[in-house]
């Protein structure tokens, strides 16, 4: 019997994860993976940011936010053709799902109108569609539904007793609000956080209790390490120890079992040994492509090789039974 899905973790429990021995952790998790998902494939999404800079926002980890000088040059929103045409490039590469990302607040009605555009255009070319524009009113979310919107990525990124250290222009309950009306319109969530911000390890444990404890577990749960940008504030964090990156993947595998771990931002920076162990610990999705948003990746090249080496496969788009049947564990916790 697969894993029971919870949303009752308590922080004590997430963090006696996080204190198992290494070894002990890892096993755990690898178990966990293999009872829904088959440990040699990947689920592989690429990235477009489709509106660049000049974002409102001062959160401290990103290179787009206009308060601070990164020698990043703003770009209004692109053309539906052009996204078109990355996104072709980005299936004919191998991606499966395409995710266009702006560097808004919250976008305008007529923004929503222009994006729709772009995700009926890039579901129609059987690509999984993804979008992250910031908050969302409920019509709006509904809007991008009927467009054929699959996902919406929308970060916690860090514990709520954290969160006002990193951004002051808005509030945890914010994001709360905007994935509740991104799960009323029938959306799929994708999650997560960034690690490696300076926070305590209890605050990895947080971000990862709260994600867990959600009224649904996210579809797909980026877990970025922070990519230092010069001119950011955090630029010149400490870096976080590589083995405690590897934990942290391995207890948000153990907390959502059915959802896809996604090793997101900072693999420019990790060696190919510290990635290996990540998919080890359970993470089974990747960001596919040399370029994040604004940020640099590895190259199609070094990720199909990187695959040949360790046996690995891109994850043929997920079936509707396997998000059922995580459904199905959601409500009757006690019969698993
Ligand atoms: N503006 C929208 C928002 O904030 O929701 C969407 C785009 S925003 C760039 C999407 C996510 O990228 C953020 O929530 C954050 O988790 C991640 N991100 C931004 N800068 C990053 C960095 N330097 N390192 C790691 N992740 C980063
Ligand atoms: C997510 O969790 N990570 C992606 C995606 N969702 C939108 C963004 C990473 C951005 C890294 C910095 C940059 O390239 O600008
Ligand atoms: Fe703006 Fe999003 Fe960057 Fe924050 S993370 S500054 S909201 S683009």
């Amino acid at each position: 019997m697969p894993a029971v899905i919870r949303h009752d973790w308590t922080r004590e429990e997430v963090l006696a994860l996080f204190d198992l021995p290494f070894p002990e952790l890892l096993h755990r998790a690898a178990s966990v993976h293999r009872e829904r998902f088959d440990p040699a494939e990947v689920q592989v999404s690429t990235l477009l940011s489709i509106k660049t800079g000049g974002c409102p926002e001062d959160c401290a980890y990103c290179p787009q936010s206009a308060r601070y000088d990164t020698g990043l040059k703003a770009q209004k929103l692109m053309a539906v053709d052009e996204v078109v045409a990355r996104a072709a490039a980005a299936k004919a590469a191998g991606a499966t799902r395409f995710c266009m990302g702006a560097a808004w607040r919250s976008p305008k009605d007529r923004d929503v109108a222009e994006v729709a555009k772009m995700v009926g255009a890039v579901k129609a070319m059987g690509l999984e569609t993804c979008a992250t524009l910031g908050m969302l009113k409920p019509e709006q979310a509904r809007a991008l539904k009927e467009a054929g919107l699959d996902y919406y990525n929308h970060n916690l990124d860090t514990a709520p007793e954290f969160y006002g250290d990193i951004i002051k222009t808005r509030e945890y309950q914010d994001r709360l609000d905007t994935l509740e009306a991104v799960r009323a319109a029938g959306l799929k969530t994708c999650c997560g956080g960034i690690v490696g911000m300076g926070e305590s390890r209890e605050q990895r444990a947080g971000l990862l209790q709260t994600l867990a404890n959600l009224p649904e577990h996210p579809g797909s749960v980026p877990i970025n390490r922070l990519v230092q940008v010069e001119g950011t504030p955090l630029h010149g964090t400490a870096l976080l120890d590589p083995f405690e990156f590897v934990r942290t993947i391995a207890v948000a595998r153990l907390l959502m079992p059915a959802s896809m771990v996604r090793l997101s931002a900072g693999r420019n920076e990790m060696s190919e040994e510290l990635q290996a162990l990540c998919f080890l610990a359970g993470a089974n999705s990747i960001f596919y492509g040399e370029k994040l948003l604004t940020t640099g990746n590895p190259d199609v090249e070094a990720d199909q090789a990187l695959f040949a080496r360790l046996g690995l496969r891109p994850m043929p788009v997920v079936e509707e039974s396997r998000t059922v049947h995580a459904d199905i564990a959601c409500a009757k916790p006690e019969a698993a």
